[in-house]
């Protein structure tokens, strides 16, 4: 009677131990089979602005991501007030004083200059910063048609933002006609 009494015992902490561990198989399988991670964190890119042609202005340029959704927020300091164009230039490289480095608006998919959701755009066609008496501006932008981090066509990561003397008057080409480049920061990826 003993002995049987035992034997249950013993099964039953067998069936346990293998009840808990097709619990945790199954846990940590879940997300890899519906590939859904519910609490994967956000991938976020982010530009340091500074000055190019001795402006003086700073700011930071920040992307996130939020599904199929990418958000990016500008802000800017000591700018002169009024209308300044800001773009996503085509290469990474702030190095010259001039900011002329970044090179032309970066342009994945081969289309005209113009304005961001109307007609042919650049991908790269953010629009004006109204800047304050204060110096200071921001801008944002919600869209689908970037990526962060994903080594596509369409990443912004190891472009450059540049922010200009002028207004973008969305129509001259190859850039809206914006004048000289007053900051400038490398997209690089947050990790
Ligand atoms: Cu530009
Ligand atoms: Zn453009």
């Amino acid at each position: 009677m003993r002995k049987k009494q035992d034997s249950m015992i013993l099964k039953a902490i067998f069936l346990l131990l293998i009840s808990i561990s097709i619990t945790l198989i199954g846990c940590e399988r879940m997300p890899q089979q519906t590939g859904i991670i519910p609490t994967a964190p956000e991938k976020q890119a982010k530009a340091v602005i500074g000055s190019s042609n001795d402006s003086g202005i700073s700011g930071e340029a920040v992307f996130t991501q939020d599904g199929a959704q990418i958000k990016l927020m500008i802000d800017i300091q000591g700018a002169t007030p009024g209308l300044h164009a800001v773009h996503i230039h085509e290469h990474g490289d702030c190095s010259a004083p001039d900011g002329t480095s970044a090179g032309g608006h970066w342009n994945p998919t081969g289309v005209a200059h113009g304005k961001w959701g109307e007609g042919e755009f650049h991908l790269g066609d953010i629009g004006n910063i109204n800047v304050g008496d204060d110096g200071m501006g921001s801008i944002s932008l919600t869209t689908d048609l970037w990526e962060i981090g994903s080594g596509s066509d369409i990443d912004v990561v190891g472009k450059s933002i540049i922010v200009h003397a002028g207004a973008d008057d969305f129509t001259s080409q190859p850039s809206g006609a914006a004048g000289m480049r007053i900051g400038c920061g490398v997209i690089e990826l947050l990790e």
